[in-house]
């Protein structure tokens, strides 16, 4: 495959390496981390995984603001701006996305425009979630729905797979939303465009090290965004 995975991390040092190795398991997968300046030094060690796997890994160390969203558009842009992957492809770095899965997002990029690694194609496909959280991702995903009118079943996963012709038609630098919310105006977005939009189940597994950064904040942003994006779009 010919793609680059762009790695937002925030805290990940023991997740990180083990990533890389999933990951670079792939013939022609690179890395682009997007480190927002852990504390814990992940952006030190993904320093490290570049020298350890030359012309494989890059990292971005980002200064100023910090953000999921934030580190995306930085990420992203830099993965248009050196123009080499067919393939850009966006994942978790806390294990949860498992690398196994890279080839069924590719393989079904031939005929789709942005492939989502779904956890809701098959029931519900969640590992070591406590109730409370399957219920927030479900019941978040069918209010989102409602609202855009998305079909996708997983309008908030962070795995998927754009093909690059794709991803240059998106207005990336112009996206609003942090957090989870970011994932879904560029859902939305890419439909507004005509993009073909297809899935592949996955099972996500949640994070055993670290913590997850999902916070009030992010979640009172994810219930505002979808009326924000039907109320411009109009
Ligand atoms: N660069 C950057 N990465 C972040 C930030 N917040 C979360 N991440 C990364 O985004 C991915 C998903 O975050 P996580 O906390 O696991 O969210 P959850 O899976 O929804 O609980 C992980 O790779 C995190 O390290 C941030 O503010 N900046
Ligand atoms: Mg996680």
């Amino acid at each position: 495959m010919n793609a680059l995975i762009v790695t937002p991390t925030y805290n990940e040092r023991e997740n990180l390496p083990i990533l890389a190795a999933g990951v670079l398991k792939h013939e022609g997968a690179r890395m682009l981390v997007v480190d927002d300046g852990s504390p814990d030094g992940t952006g030190t060690l993904a320093d490290e995984l570049a020298a350890q796997y030359p012309g494989r890994v890059e990292v971005m160390h980002r200064t100023g603001q910090r953000g999921l969203g934030r580190s995306y558009v930085d990420g992203l842009l830099h993965a248009l701006k050196e123009g080499r992957a067919e393939f850009i492809i966006q994942m978790d770095a806390d294990l949860s996305h498992n690398p196994e899965y890279l080839s069924d997002l590719v393989n079904a990029a031939a005929t789709q425009d942005l492939v989502i690694g779904s956890r809701y194609l098959n029931g519900v496909s969640v590992v070591n979630w406590p109730l409370h959280r399957i219920f927030l991702s479900a019941f978040g995903n069918r209010y989102i729905r409602f609202i855009t009118s998305l079909s996708t079943s997983d309008c908030t996963s962070g795995y998927r797979c754009w093909r690059r012709e794709a991803l240059e038609r998106m207005p990336i630098a112009s996206m609003v939303s942090d957090g989870y919310s970011f994932l879904v105006e560029m859902l939305y977005e890419a439909r507004r465009r005509g993009l073909r939009i297809g899935e592949v189940p996955i099972i996500f597994i949640e994070r055993r090290q670290g913590q997850s950064k999902l916070s009030s904040n992010v979640l009172l942003e994810s219930l505002i965004m979808p009326w924000r994006l039907v109320l411009r779009s109009r």
